[in-house]
């Protein structure tokens, strides 16, 4: 096992952001299934959050969703974050769940909805302003379900319109992260479906916007890493909504569909040197629990990234630099194998010893008795949930 201080001080210093919206309930279209114990305000889901940090000790930020975890004062939830040992991440819009969006959102065809949907989206800033959040995550639910619904270009515009006019709102250290999906809710044709479209409009709108790479939104078979490495030598990844789908964006725990695809990724993101902190690019999580303990799950998730981080470090990339070099097709690929196949279980546990914490992260939860506190206290109330 490589005691590489370089691989060491990088799994240390990753970082790994929480969606505040695994902790609520949420399920598929056919159920929602409850869970005791389950946060009843972004209050207590930052609360569960900071447990995911607390076990992992690379979890410190938790990403909101607006109005989801709506709140009278945002300073006030930002230093409830910070008493609890962590702070408050990307803001990600919502312009899917009102009734007006029906036909769409910044691409409607109607300007008053495409103003309601702009104006939700300011107020996205203005919450970062206060929350001194950086990025701005958009994703919209725009798109058609029949061919002649609606002009395919002209929805474009629009879209390319209400986004220059949020670009300009946002401040010299914030930014736009704009994700795609190629389809769902819609079914015939996306506003935003791919790399190349979120890409067209952060380039036409400037630096500070870029492409969020969710590994839930491809089509089966597409090369991912590819995406990834082409938007990191473009300068234009944002950062990744991880998780992982078997079917279509089945929002499951990242890596557990396909740990060598992550593996893939993470090495494409070491290679690039962009795990850095300094590098911009944010890792998130964007998963919603059905029927797995939450608080669990996203511990699970975030030792996923880690191990397929700690895999992508070892790749003797030396090595593999002379084997490509010389064609040498059968050896190069052995190399990737290698450091994939390495069991880092070990490594990861030293890193976590080093930084003061319990080599097993699930055991040391279970051992804490939060989930039964939580049962015991939370009851009452009306517990959060996807609201869909
Ligand atoms: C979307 C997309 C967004 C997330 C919502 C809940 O499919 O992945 O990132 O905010 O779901
Ligand atoms: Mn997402």
């Amino acid at each position: 096992m490589s005691t590489d201080p370089a691989v060491l001080a990088a799994l240390k210093n990753q970082r790994i952001e929480l969606p505040s919206w695994a902790f609520g309930n949420s399920g598929t279209r056919f159920k929602v299934f409850a869970q005791k114990g389950v946060p009843r305000n972004a209050y207590e889901k930052i609360a569960d959050a900071a447990q995911v940090h607390r076990f992992t000790g690379i979890a410190p930020t938790v990403a909101l969703h607006i109005p989801w975890d709506k709140v009278d004062s945002y300073q006030d939830l930002a230093r409830h974050a910070a008493d609890l040992g962590v702070a408050l991440g990307t803001i990600n819009s919502n312009t899917f769940q009102d009734d007006d969006y029906m036909l769409g959102s910044v691409c409607n065809a109607d300007p008053a909805i495409r103003r309601k949907a702009v104006a939700h989206l300011v107020e996205c800033i203005e919450i970062m302003d206060v929350t001194g959040s950086r990025d701005l995550k958009l994703w919209f639910a725009d798109g058609t379900n029949y061919p002649g619904q609606d002009d395919i270009r002209a929805r474009q515009d629009r879209l390319a319109e209400s986004l220059a006019e949020v670009y300009a709102r946002l401040g010299p250290d914030q930014r736009l992260v704009l994700e795609y999906k190629f389809f769902e809710p819609a079914f015939y044709m996306t506003d935003v479906p791919d790399w190349g479209t979120a890409f067209l409009h952060c380039l036409a709108l400037g630096e500070k916007a870029k492409v969020v790479v969710d590994t839930g939104h491809h089509a089966p078979g597409v090369n991912i890493e590819f995406i990834v490495a082409g938007l990191l030598r473009a300068g234009k990844l944002g950062g990744f909504d991880f998780n992982s789908r078997f079917y279509a964006d089945d929002d499951l725990m990242v890596g557990a569909a396909d740990p060598f695809q992550l593996f893939r990724i993470m090495f494409e993101v070491v290679k690039a040197d962009a795990l850095r902190i300094e590098s911009n690019v944010s890792f998130m999580l964007d998963q919603c629990h059905n029927i797995e303990p939450k608080i669990q799950g996203q511990i699970r998730s975030v030792m996923n990234v880690q191990e397929a981080t700690a895999k992508a470090l070892l790749v003797d990339r030396d090595e593999l630099a002379v084997c490509q070099r010389d064609g040498k097709v059968l050896e190069a690929n052995a190399i990737l194998m290698d450091a994939y196949n390495t069991d880092v279980r070990p490594l990861v546990a030293d890193v976590r010893r080093d930084l003061g914490l319990d080599p097993d992260p699930i055991a040391a939860y279970a051992r804490s008795g939060y989930l039964e506190s939580v049962v015991r206290e939370r009851v009452g109330g009306e517990q959060a949930g996807w609201g869909a």
